[in-house]
């Protein structure tokens, strides 16, 4: 009763997350502290203020999305998350810049919505599907994934998402589609990152068939109970929880299948330190840097560096891909 006599009075120039904001704000005052927390999207999901994001509920998502519920999923069950915190102010994102405090804090006006995304190349034939639409395509449910970045981070990290196999199966490749390119958005009005030359935009990434129709892979639409908050990739971002962070393209636009091996922005702009792969592989080190350890984020100043495992610990999921295959060629 009283979010409603709230809710009645607010001008029409506030937005939907200021309101939300005060109402939370008005609810704690009253002492409605869990509710508040319902309204967060946290009831369907209790343990989260167990696990890192109970010191975050002055935050709530950027995103202009609401997700459909989702279920729990068997992917991770048992890992320590990282903290909400660190998962959205931690970010690589250059067209938002290059340091990883940029991404929250230049994306905050960032529009995910309306968004449509073309599908192309070798298909049945091209079409253009809303996001609201890829959000009917499949039931979404909630996967914990270890992220491994190339620059030798790592996060765990209860996204949302559904399996790319879905999205695939509704764009109709055709026999000739041995590949699949994802473009990110490059809007230099919203993304000033853009502006730089720091890349050669757009963002793009791909994997191979069987990679994109392994059942780990997830297009993601939101983490931590919420829509993904826009520095994180909104509206809909790539996940491939065994390769290194960079394959993750964020706010897709544009989904091609090819014949021949996609050149992605990390392969052009410096082939001999970026692959197609881009497996997570300790025995492979990147030409600068070693890849047999692994800093979490969020473990805490003493914590040590962990070992970084195969294929990012997936190997049973994944290794069948790549026998025979010799890794250190194929980086
Ligand atoms: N469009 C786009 N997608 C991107 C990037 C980027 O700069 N632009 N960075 C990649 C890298 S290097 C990593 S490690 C992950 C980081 O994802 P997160 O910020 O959600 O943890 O996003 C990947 N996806
Ligand atoms: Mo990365």
């Amino acid at each position: 009763m009283i979010i409603q006599k709230k809710s009645d009075i607010i001008p029409s120039e506030i937005t939907p997350r200021e309101v939300f904001e005060n109402r939370r704000k008005f609810l704690q005052q009253a002492g409605f502290g869990l509710l508040a927390g319902a309204a967060a999207g946290l009831l369907a999901n209790p343990s989260y203020a167990a696990l890192g994001k109970s010191t975050s509920l002055h935050r709530v998502s950027n995103s202009l999305i609401k997700l459909p519920p989702f279920s729990k999923s068997q992917y991770g069950g048992g890992e320590k998350l990282t903290p909400y915190e660190d998962v959205t102010t931690y970010n690589n994102y250059y067209e938002f810049g290059t340091s990883k405090d940029e991404p929250a804090i230049h994306s905050k006006l960032f529009k995910p919505v309306p968004w449509t995304v073309s599908i192309e190349g070798q298909v049945k034939k091209n079409k253009t599907i809303s996001i609201e639409d890829i959000l009917k395509l499949a039931p979404l449910e909630e996967r914990i994934y270890r992220m491994r970045c190339i620059e030798g981070w790592s996060m765990v990290i209860p996204w949302i998402g559904f399996p790319l196999a879905q999205l695939i199966k509704w764009a109709e490749p055709n026999a000739n589609a041995k590949y699949v390119e994802f473009t990110s958005l490059a809007d230099a009005h919203q993304m000033p990152g853009v502006n730089l030359p720091v890349l050669d935009w757009p963002y793009v990434e791909g994997l191979r068939m069987d990679e994109a129709m392994n059942p780990l892979t997830i297009m993601a639409v939101g983490l931590y109970g919420e829509a993904l908050p826009n520095q994180n990739g909104a509206p809909m971002r790539l996940v491939v929880p065994w390769k290194y962070g960079i394959k993750g393209a964020k706010a897709i636009v544009k989904i091609r299948f090819t014949e021949e091996m996609p050149i992605t922005t990390w392969m052009k702009a410096i082939p001999s330190e970026y692959g197609f792969y881009s497996n997570v592989n300790p025995q492979v080190p990147h030409p600068r840097w070693t890849q047999t350890s692994e800093k979490r984020i969020g473990a805490g100043l003493f914590a040590g560096r962990i070992k970084t495992l195969m294929f990012n610990g997936y190997t049973e999921q994944v290794g069948h891909m790549y026998a025979g295959m010799d890794l250190r060629k194929n980086f």
